[in-house]
């Protein structure tokens, strides 16, 4: 007789019993399912877990590093996914092996992921040189940070040499995709006037180039009209990437226009920042920031057992009222020992 039980007990020894080095090696070999159970191994918040995670990232090091790490960015709707699908339509064509990944903020909210979708790009679901990942779906943003970034060298020890890294440009999550990527893509629509008078600024100075998508049919002209606007006020910021000069393009990702124009611009891109060596200080500023960042994490998952927590809100609620001081406040939560 079947014994749910005996099943349930069976499937958790099988999860226990995860070989890291047989792991590895699978993935390096470039098995994709393997890959999978990789991420899902980071994306595990169990302690025990976290342990494997970090044996296995420790196996993969120095299989990881050699990929083009590309961000993009855009408001809802601006044509991201379908950008993708042509880009790398032309990507597999040249012979790259690319992995799709998401930073999708509201996820982490609602535990769904509406980036990542599959049904937008056709072409690449079905490619055996690609590899799709929606966004981690649990976690705070910093987390999904942790998880994408570690995905990304999986990917790269699996032999995936071109990785797009995909987020809606909605505010914190832009900056944390510039942060892990090489080279950072603004997908932007026409009529985005009000956008470029209050703009948005700072995104402006992350990225390395925009490309004003939809630039067909009626919209053509106007799209061009927004490219020499958004040129005019490139030309008065810094730079995301010393010694290179962003500028606006214009693409119509549905019928594939343009899109070799910007593989042109990226290529150059890594070509002149390998050469002038910004390619390699930005990887490894990228790598000492990460670790300061999961510094502060540990300390902070160290540091705030549920006792400290349940303290940290009952002395908040004593600051508020004035009862103690904040140093006070600070005094009694490193003293405690709860
Ligand atoms: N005319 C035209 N429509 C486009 C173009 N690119 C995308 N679209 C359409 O715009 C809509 C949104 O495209 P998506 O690729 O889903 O946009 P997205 O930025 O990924 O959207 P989210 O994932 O929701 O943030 C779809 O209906 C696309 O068919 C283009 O170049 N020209
Ligand atoms: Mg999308």
């Amino acid at each position: 007789m079947n014994n749910p039980n005996k099943k349930r007990v069976f499937k958790k020894k099988v999860q226990e019993q995860i070989h890291i080095p047989e792991l590895a090696e699978k993935i390096i070999s470039g098995n994709r399912g393997y890959l999978s159970k990789g991420i899902t191994l980071i994306e595990s918040s169990a302690a025990h877990h976290r342990e494997k995670a970090n044996e296995l990232m420790q196996e993969l090091l120095t299989y990881t590093g050699n990929s083009i790490r590309l961000g993009i960015t855009g408001v809802p709707g601006a044509g991201k996914s379908t950008w993708i699908e042509a880009f790398g339509k032309t990507a597999v064509s040249k012979g790259y092996k690319i992995a799709v990944l998401a930073v999708d903020p509201s996820s982490t909210l609602s535990g769904g992921s509406i980036l990542g979708d599959k049904t937008r790009m056709e072409f690449l679901a079905h490619h055996p040189d690609v590899f799709i990942r929606p966004s981690p779906s649990s976690g705070t943003l910093g987390g999904v940070a942790r998880m994408t970034r570690e995905t990304i060298l999986l990917c790269e020890a699996a032999g995936y040499d071109l990785i797009l890294v995909e987020t809606v440009g909605v505010g914190q999550s832009e900056g944390i995709v510039r942060g892990m990527t090489d080279f950072f893509l603004l997908l932007s629509l026409t009529g985005a006037g009000d956008e470029l008078q209050g703009m948005k600024k700072g995104i402006m100075e992350l990225v390395d180039a925009i490309v004003i998508n939809k630039a067909d049919g009626s919209n053509k002209d106007q799209a061009i009209q927004t490219m020499h606007d958004y040129n005019q006020i490139l030309r008065f910021l810094t730079p995301a990437t010393k010694d290179w000069k962003p500028r606006a393009y214009t693409c119509s990702a549905l019928y594939n226009e343009g899109i070799e124009e910007i593989w042109d611009v990226i290529n150059h891109f890594i070509d002149e920042t390998k050469k002038n060596g910004e390619f390699d200080k930005r990887r490894s500023r990228q790598a000492v920031d990460w670790m300061n960042q999961l510094v502060q994490i540990r300390l902070n998952e160290t540091f705030f057992d549920r006792e400290k927590k349940i303290l940290m809100k009952n002395l908040e609620k004593q600051v508020k009222q004035n009862e103690i001081s904040a140093t006070e406040a600070v005094d009694l939560l490193f003293k405690s020992n709860v």
